[in-house]
């Protein structure tokens, strides 16, 4: 038999536990969790690669254990981060995996970043799209990673490949990409940018605003100016809500060119306007190259940049289709293969 003190004791206890849930439950006690944890990914030190030394096939993943992370409420980050800066850019060095992971500890597999100190203000998922540039792909992981980390940005990058061979389609691997991030984290800032483009200035904030915003302005190959008033391309910055309201870009742009002065009529047309970094802040490199096999310009879908008001709820996110056919968590990024058919 229990004496009664000792059956107190035990309520007591019992007590005392359900009251700490309570509280720990309803963030009371100031614990909060990560309430969208980043799905298949985890802290590289638990991870066990079954496919290949940097990647996890999730279409096989093996033996996973999937992380829990739980965030002790941290300050908020301050709006400007410190010591933001000027970047000296080389691209002319020779770039392995090796040395970005060894130089980039704290990306986790996916190639998700995120402040330790502070609690970044946007969850930033950063659009690429991809087909055969991978010196490009290594030059721009390493200099992007350390970049969103100095920025203090919560990311993820994603490298949306286009798996044929036939005509390339930027702009519908950057609606894929959109779609797939979301599936991971609740992301709220979308950055869309091509490989080869590199920002030369930690003050060019890879953030969202209250209106899209177009983050290569200031291009050495376009010498450090807008080639023409409306242009839109390299690297844009649009927000969740801003993205769905232009309906993401048109799907219908096959081969080099267009589609970015299209997606600029759309933002237009919805009464939104672009904004801009100043320019001597804005400066960013394009790595040289020449036009790529399968991205001519095809001229057919010219003639669409001017309809963009007419066709954009018809022509976009809500029309897109798609079929992954590999899907990797990467040391340093998130692969996503697609076959997006033809034109
Ligand atoms: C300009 C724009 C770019 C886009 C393009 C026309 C700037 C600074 N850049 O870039 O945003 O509007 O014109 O479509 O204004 N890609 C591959 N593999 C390929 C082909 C393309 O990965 O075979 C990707 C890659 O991310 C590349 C991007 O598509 O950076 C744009 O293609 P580009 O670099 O050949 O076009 P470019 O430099 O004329
Ligand atoms: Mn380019």
């Amino acid at each position: 038999m229990m004496s009664w003190s000792r059956i107190f004791a035990l309520l007591l206890a019992l007590s005392f536990i359900f009251t700490f849930t309570v509280l720990k439950s309803t963030d009371i006690l100031g614990f909060t969790f990560d309430k969208m944890k980043i799905k298949g990914s985890t802290p590289h030190e638990n991870i066990q690669d079954t496919q290949n030394k940097f990647w996890i096939n999730l279409k096989n993943p093996g033996n996973i254990s999937n992380y829990k992370s739980v965030n002790y409420r941290l300050p908020l980050c301050n709006e400007i981060p410190p010591s933001l800066h000027t970047l000296t850019i080389n691209t002319s060095i020779k770039v392995t995996f090796e040395k970005i992971i060894a130089e980039n500890t704290n990306v986790q597999y996916g190639g998700h970043g995120k402040p330790e100190s502070c609690q970044a203000h946007q969850k930033i998922a950063i659009v690429i799209p991809y087909r055969n540039r991978e010196p490009h792909l290594k030059m721009w992981l390493y200099n992007m990673h350390p970049f969103l980390q100095k920025q203090q940005a919560d990311y993820g990058i994603y490298v949306v490949e286009q798996s044929q061979n036939t005509t390339f389609n930027r702009a519908k691997l950057m609606n894929i990409g959109y779609t797939e991030a979301l599936k991971d984290y609740d992301y709220n800032c979308f950055i869309f940018s091509d490989v080869d483009i590199i920002p030369m200035d930690l003050r060019n904030l890879y953030r969202c605003s209250k209106n899209p915003r177009h983050l290569a302005n200031a291009v050495d190959k376009f010498d450090f100016r807008l080639p023409y008033e409306t242009i839109f391309g390299g690297v844009v910055a649009f927000t969740k809500e801003q993205f769905l309201r232009v309906n993401g870009f048109s799907n219908d742009f096959w081969g080099w060119g267009g589609e970015d002065d299209e997606l600029y009529n759309r933002v237009v047309a919805v009464g939104m306007k672009v904004e801009r970094p100043k320019q001597h802040i804005a400066r960013s490199k394009m790595i040289f190259h020449k036009r790529d096999a399968g991205n001519e310009k095809t001229g057919k879908s010219f003639h669409l940049i001017s309809k963009a008001k007419q066709r954009m709820y018809q022509d976009g996110l809500s029309s897109l289709t798609y079929n992954v056919t590999e899907h990797i968590k990467h040391r340093l990024f998130t692969k996503i293969t697609v076959d997006i058919g033809t034109l």
